[in-house]
């Protein structure tokens, strides 16, 4: 038999042990919750739910991303889909849209690793890669005071669609952005949240534009194809790599992702099917803008494509300047960008321009597709206030478009004198030094569609009455949309866009983008309703020019301005010989 302490001894022992093993897994719990989540757990954290008591033993910065993550709402969004919001969000959502003309509010509630619809070609399924032998890639993404969720999901889709293999980092470059939350949070997120050495941070102490602020980032990438993203995209699986394909095969040609459309609002994923795409132009008044890919590019694919034309790389005379991808070498050689543009804008259309007339292609990659969102403006405002597209647009044409950029000055008259452009000479010298064709042989062989007003015309320039000293004025109407040829007094110095016509040598009275059409009624006169001009000439309504008269072909009616004064619509009548009212003289 025992002794009694020894009785009551080991009862005792036992239960000291089970209470000491309970203090234990109580205090790792502990731990382990106010520890921030490991590099590993990191990514699958992103929408665990989070017990706010203990939010307290956190640091502020740890806080804030708890935060941030407990807003999201794991699978709204996915795939894409549109997502209305409700009530005080929908209406806190709606304030953020008129204010950075972006559904922030919404873009905080979707996941950072919501998903893409794969939108591809479904012949792009069929091709493999060997990701062993592509050249890597550097995306960098710059960044002006973007929404702090965008920018991070921009990173997270890079992460989620890109293979590593590939993917050699992610350079994220900070345009000198003032909103906070882009400073230590985005640090700490980075930090914590995703693998160590997947992405860097370039800060610029002053906001340089985005031409600085992409040439920073290039500056330190190691990966052997600069991929540039602007900082709210999400990509489609496997977009990187059809893309380091064509430059291992090609080493000059520049590439665009098809670029489809992620709603600024609804943040709904539209990629239009997989059979339409555009690809770039370009307007005479500097901006770039969307074409379809024309006949001739087809034939061309038919002829030179291993693959079928739907999936072949589409030449595109411009591109939209934000996505691409070009050998990182290449970069260099061809010239980068031209550092002296300053802000926004233009530097799209310099490389297009560049690129083509220097002996690389710029080609849209169909099976390669990032979403971007497109913004209804600009949410940020331009240093000095200055039109920094503009003047960039104006260094564009003074290297690269020879005497063609007298019809940019026609549309842009105020760029043409009085404005500080800074010095061009260095760029002039890497063009000869390049060995670059001139603008003409770009527009010839590259963008034959382009409309030219000055080549291969009856006439052009004003159309100017006999009778008086009237001209034909697009009275300052959208172009884009049908609007009434109208009278103006002539202008006495240099002509500008709203008075410059062509009648074409197949007879379409017409500017840029409109054509002349006649507009009929119960009875005479009619008026003469420009409209966008059809892409296929043939469809345009033709015109005849003869003993100083315009006469329309079908009617057979000719332009008159009898009793008509400037700002009045011109009208077309019944023809009559020696009626000077119906007499016009074209200046060239
Ligand atoms: C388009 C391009 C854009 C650029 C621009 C012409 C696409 C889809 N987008 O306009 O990349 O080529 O045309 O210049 O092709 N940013 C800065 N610093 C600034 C201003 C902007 O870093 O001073 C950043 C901005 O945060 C964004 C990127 O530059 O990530 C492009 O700016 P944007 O998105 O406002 O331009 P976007 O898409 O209207
Ligand atoms: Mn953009």
């Amino acid at each position: 038999m025992l002794p009694r302490y020894r009785r009551s001894f080991y009862p005792r022992l036992a239960l000291i042990a089970i209470v000491l093993v309970c203090i234990l897994i109580f205090t790792k719990t502990i731990n382990k919750s106010t520890d921030p989540p490991s590099e590993s757990e990191g990514l699958s954290l992103s929408n665990a739910v989070v017990d706010v008591s203990l939010r307290k033993k956190w640091s502020p910065l740890e806080r804030m991303v708890l935060a941030d993550l407990a807003k999201q709402r794991p699978g709204l969004g996915d795939d894409g889909k549109s997502v209305i919001l409700e009530g005080e969000e929908k209406v806190r959502g709606e304030a953020k849209l008129q204010t950075i003309a972006l559904n922030e509010e919404l873009s905080e509630h979707l996941s950072y690793n919501r998903t893409t619809p794969d939108a591809r070609n479904p012949l792009c399924r069929t091709i493999t890669f060997d990701r062993a032998s592509l050249p890597t890639a550097s995306v960098v993404i710059i960044f002006y005071n973007e929404p702090y969720s965008v920018l991070v999901r921009t990173v997270h889709s890079v992460l989620n669609t890109a293979d590593r293999q590939v993917l050699k980092e992610i350079i994220l470059v900070d345009d000198g952005s003032s909103n906070v939350e882009l400073h230590e949070k985005l640090d700490y997120y980075l930090a914590t949240r995703l693998p160590q050495d997947a992405v860097k941070t370039v800060r610029l102490k002053n906001r340089l534009g985005l031409i600085r602020a992409r040439l920073a980032g290039a500056r330190i990438a190691r990966g052997e194809v600069l991929v540039f993203l602007d900082a709210h995209c999400e990509c489609v699986v496997d977009w990187l790599e059809p893309l380091l394909a064509r430059i291992q095969e090609s080493r000059t040609s520049v590439l665009v992702p098809i670029i489809d459309v992620i709603d600024a609002k609804d943040f709904q994923y539209s990629a239009n099917g997989y059979q339409h795409f555009q690809v770039g132009g370009f307007s005479w008044n500097g901006h770039f803008d969307w074409i379809d890919v024309p006949k001739r590019e087809r034939e061309r694919q038919r002829q030179d494509c291993k693959v079928p034309t739907e999936i072949c790389p589409t030449y595109s005379p411009t591109m939209a300047g934000g996505l691409f991808a070009i050998s990182r070498d290449y970069f260099w050689e061809i010239g980068s960008y031209d550092e002296q543009m300053d802000g926004w804008g233009g530097e799209n259309l310099e490389m297009s321009f560049r690129i083509w007339q220097c002996g690389g292609t710029i080609e849209t990659i169909p099976c390669s597709r990032v979403g971007h969102i497109f913004r209804d403006f600009h949410p940020y405002s331009f240093p000095d206030d200055r039109d920094t597209h503009g003047i960039n647009t104006v260094r564009m044409a003074l290297v690269w478009m020879d005497d063609y950029i007298e019809l940019f000055y026609m549309n842009r008259p105020d760029l043409k004198n009085n404005v500080d452009v800074g010095d061009v000479t260095h760029r002039r010298i890497l063009r000869n030094k390049l060995k670059c064709k001139n603008f003409d042989w770009y527009l010839k062989n590259i963008y034959p569609e382009k409309f030219i007003p000055t080549k291969d015309m009856i006439g052009y320039g004003r159309f100017v009455s006999l009778a008086s000293d009237l001209c034909f004025d697009d009275l300052q109407q959208n172009n884009e949309e049908p609007y009434n040829l109208g009278l103006y007094t002539c202008q006495k110095s240099d002509v500008t866009k709203s008075q410059f016509f062509s009648l074409t040598r197949d007879g379409v009275l017409r500017n840029e983008l409109s054509c002349a059409t006649v507009q009929r009624s119960s009875s005479t006169p009619f008026l003469v309703v420009m409209a966008p001009c059809q892409a296929n000439n043939k469809h345009n309504e033709k015109w005849e020019y003869f003993r100083g008269q315009l006469r329309h072909i079908d009617t057979g009616l000719c332009i008159e301005q009898k009793g008509l004064r400037s700002h009045d619509f011109v009208v077309v009548d019944v023809c009559e010989d020696d009626t000077l009212s119906q007499k016009w003289r074209i200046e060239h």
